[in-house]
């Protein structure tokens, strides 16, 4: 089981969404504020549909800290969802809900509805949406918001960039930004602003002719030390813990690391660092950073670059071929609001996610009960760090 451990719960049209997270240490500086400047990140970008003109996602901890400071204990997190008092009749926990309205019988291609529906025995398919939903990705920001309030207090900084929307891309190298705002509100969260003129109009298209469109959000983690992850066991190397996480984020389709890809079709000579030692600084060091950060399932103390491939929606306003379940009649497939584009939000649940994974490994490798017990462990290898 992982140190930093986190589960939510909630339907995309039900009451709220809950997170709760254990192993945090005590004496962590954590105030709402610090969590809900994602949530607000996660809501923006162009190509949201309509209910996030509903929803102003923001969280309330209801237990795990005091006055200000974490506790130790576990944390949990409740978000409110605006849109309940629009679906309270057909979605309420009590026997006498209105399970008739809304029905979903029309699988939409790509979603969970059938391939849920039939593993869990249910032919109303909102049952299965309503938790596949990417709506739970406001939940797990909320626990990302918590890890890297916790990276923060030792220099990590983590941001992201969409550097793809559908055919269209920029080249700038993302990891070489300092990850300040400069370009987090802009309408892609793109620094390039010449392909970001691109990726809209793109979207504009998508969007006249009823379709959704994907694309790729780059995930950059600077001020990370050697020595997170190991090489030793397969499920502690620290990239498939990383692909992982990103993968199991709604809609996501690809990852790489570093090169990723691209290094596939190069010689060995051109996609490895080459090492040097500088002896004034008594430091190991590289010029390139193709491995992203990561050797041998080890953080070797370069940025952490992961570049995420996002499908495109499945919910389409020009609705795919499908079957009605319960009369296996031809229709096309059911529509629902959605989004046509949501890959500016994917790298903010990204970064949540990148955000975990280096909480966990920061946990095993400086453990402490106490935020200043980390501290300790974490300078004492600092130290060590420089003499080797
Ligand atoms: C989302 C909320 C959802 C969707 C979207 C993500 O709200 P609703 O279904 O009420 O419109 O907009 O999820 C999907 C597109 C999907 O297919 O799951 C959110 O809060 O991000």
């Amino acid at each position: 089981m992982p140190l930093f451990s986190w589960v939510t719960a909630g339907e995309s049209h039900g009451k709220g969404l809950t997170a709760v997270v254990s192993g945090v240490p005590a004496g962590l500086p954590l105030e709402e504020r610090h969590v809900n400047r994602d949530m607000a990140r996660r809501q923006l970008g162009y190509g949201r549909g309509g209910r996030m003109k509903i929803e102003k996602d923001a969280v309330e901890f209801t237990a795990g800290v005091r006055a200000g400071l974490t506790l130790g204990s576990p944390l949990s997190m409740w978000v409110r969802n605006r849109d309940w008092e629009n679906w309270e009749t057909v979605m309420s926990p009590d026997p006498g809900a209105q399970t008739d309205r809304r029905t979903l019988t029309r699988p939409r291609p790509g979603h969970a509805d059938l391939v849920g529906g039939i593993k869990y025995d249910q032919t109303d398919l909102r049952n299965v949406l309503e938790r596949a939903s990417a709506r739970e990705t406001a939940a797990r920001v909320a626990v990302g918001g918590v890890a890297r309030r916790l990276l923060d207090e030792f220099g990590v900084t983590i941001f992201s960039a969409v550097t793809q929307i559908g055919p269209e891309s920029t080249d700038m190298d993302v990891a070489s930004l300092d990850g300040s705002d400069a370009f987090d509100q802009s309408p892609l969260r793109c620094p390039d602003e010449e392909a970001e003129g691109r990726m809209v109009d793109f979207i504009k298209q998508c969007q006249k002719s009823g379709d959704t469109c994907g694309g790729v959000f780059t995930v950059v983690a600077k001020g990370l030390p050697v020595g997170l992850g190991s090489h030793t066991s397969w499920d502690r190397k620290l990239d498939g813990r990383v692909a992982a996480a990103m993968m199991s984020i709604q809609a996501m389709k690809g990852v790489g690391i570093g090169l990723g890809f691209d290094g596939a079709a190069l010689p060995g000579s051109q996609a490895h660092d080459e090492i040097f030692y500088d002896n004034e600084a008594r430091d190991f060091h590289r010029e390139t950073n193709r491995a992203g950060g990561l050797e041998g399932g080890i953080t070797n103390g370069m940025p952490l670059v992961v570049h995420v491939a996002m499908k495109p929606i499945s919910t389409l306003a020009r609705a795919l071929r499908s079957v009605d379940v319960n009369t296996k009649e031809a229709f096309t497939a059911q529509k629902e609001r959605t989004d046509s584009c949501a890959v500016p939000a994917g790298g903010v649940v990204g970064e949540a996610m990148l955000a975990i994974v280096l909480a966990d490994a920061w946990l095993e490798k400086f453990g402490g009960d106490s935020l200043a017990e980390m501290r300790r462990n974490y300078e004492s290898y600092q130290d060590y760090v420089r003499s080797f």
